[in-house]
């Protein structure tokens, strides 16, 4: 018999037989019945067995089984008043597939109370949770909706190095790696590569994993994210932040169209966000105003972010013409001692960055000499930009990041399915 979904079960099978695979999520054990919950990743079903109805010897075993085994089951599908689906599925044939060890290491139901310390040394089995599952099956079609956006409006996907010779964003954080004779570095960023191709594919997107040795522990910072980026020539940051506002409202238009079940699962409601836009300026002011300690010539703090989100709920809050000394080195320099990069804040926190890029390279090299890095460490780079090199402009969207404000996640690790962290390296 072939195998069908659980979440496929519906009227036209009722009275007829099926065949399902999947986890005993939990056993009720009565003396004339048992009863068992039953998942597949598509959903669950309470599956009984009556006494006096199968073999003896079946029945006892089915009181018998550990949570969490595999288990093939054949029956036929029942209207159930009582069950949750309103059907039920009366045991015929059992077999357990796949034993689970027991007592089990945390516990697998939604509503876990297990510590996410816990979990994550578990994820394998934290993954068994509607509510887990709900929120990486979201976090697919984030990265699926990136791609359809920027394919069906004709960018190129490219596939950046991970092993790079120089820093991108700030000397501190590379994690370096023996490379032969030399000393090579996990990538921070694709951006120098984005860049590189931009000046010639004219229109680049990718989705890579990067890697920062930033010691600090926070719920918002992972040692290893992977970025959804993009960058685009002959346009400036005030294009680019418009492109990030619609690629943001149709991942979440998609989230919304086929993530039905998940977003009832996780008990939320999304809306399609708006955009609002300000100078670093008006945003430092704004924030003094709401009682934000802050001075100009600061960074955003989380709480001056979580004020924004608080200010303009459900919008993408872009803040843009930042210092030159808040920026990397290849942000654009304007003749005000602003730049042409900019930071977007949505749900309370900085979910991507970006700007206008250095495209001449007598600028280059003067903004990495202000930065303290060598130009003759960037040569390749710099290089890149004598043929030709029209202006262009990109940004990066940290899909953990943008995951945890979308789903509001109290940890980035939440959205990330084995995290790397200061102290975390398994599994
Ligand atoms: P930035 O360093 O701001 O910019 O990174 C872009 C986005 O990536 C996410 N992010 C992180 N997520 C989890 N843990 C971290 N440690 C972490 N660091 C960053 C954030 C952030 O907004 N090259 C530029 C982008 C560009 O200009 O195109 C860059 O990497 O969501």
């Amino acid at each position: 018999m072939n195998r069908t979904y659980i979440g496929n079960i519906a009227k036209k099978h009722f009275g007829k037989q099926v065949m399902v695979e999947g986890w005993v999520a939990d056993v009720r054990d009565l003396a004339k019945i048992k009863f068992l919950l039953v998942r597949d990743i598509s959903g669950q079903l309470q599956a009984v067995a009556l006494k006096g109805m199968i073999e003896d010897s079946l029945f006892r075993k089915i009181g018998r089984i550990h949570p969490e085994s595999a288990v093939k089951i054949e029956g036929k599908v029942n209207k159930s008043k009582q069950a949750r689906q309103g059907f039920e599925l009366q045991i015929q044939k059992l077999d357990v597939l796949a034993d689970s060890k027991t007592p089990l290491p945390i516990d697998t139901s939604p509503k876990s109370k297990t510590l996410i310390d816990r979990r994550l040394d578990y994820r394998f089995l934290d993954l068994r949770r509607s509510n887990i599952q709900a929120i990486f099956k979201i976090q697919s079609t984030v990265v699926n909706a990136f791609r359809q956006f920027f394919m069906s409006n004709d960018y190129i996907e490219i596939q950046p190095p991970s092993i790079i010779a120089t820093a991108t964003e700030g000397g501190t954080e590379l994690f370096p790696v023996k490379y032969f004779e030399k000393t090579a570095y996990l990538a921070q960023s694709p951006q120098l590569y984005k860049q590189m191709c931009a000046i010639s594919l004219e229109k680049v997107f990718t989705v890579t994993p990067v890697w920062r040795a930033e010691k600090h522990n926070t719920p918002r910072h992972l040692n290893e994210s992977r970025q959804m980026d993009i960058e685009v020539a002959f346009a400036d940051e005030f294009y680019v932040m418009k492109v990030l506002e619609e690629a943001v409202k149709y991942i979440v238009e998609e989230v919304n169209r086929q993530n039905k079940k998940e977003l009832d699962i996780l008990d939320l409601k999304l809306k399609v966000p708006k955009s609002k836009y300000f100078s670093y300026k008006e945003a430092i002011s704004l924030l003094k105003k709401n009682k934000i300690p802050i001075e100009n010539g600061d960074d955003l703090p989380p709480e001056g972010e979580k004020k924004l989100e608080e200010l303009y709920p459900n919008t993408i809050v872009f803040v843009h013409s930042w210092p030159v000394k808040l920026k990397p080195f290849y942000i654009w320099p304007k003749k005000d001692n602003t730049t042409g990069g900019f930071d977007a804040i949505y749900g309370g926190i900085e979910i991507s960055s970006g700007g206008q890029r250095v495209h001449l390279p007598e600028i280059l090299e003067k903004q990495l000499k202000l930065k303290g890095l060598k130009p003759k460490d960037f040569e390749y780079y710099i290089d890149s930009f004598r043929f030709g090199a029209p202006f262009h402009s990109g940004w990066s969207i940290g899909l953990e990041r943008f995951t945890m404000a979308l789903l509001k996640l109290g940890n980035i690790r939440e959205a990330c399915l084995f995290p790397r962290d200061r102290i975390r390296l398994t599994p």
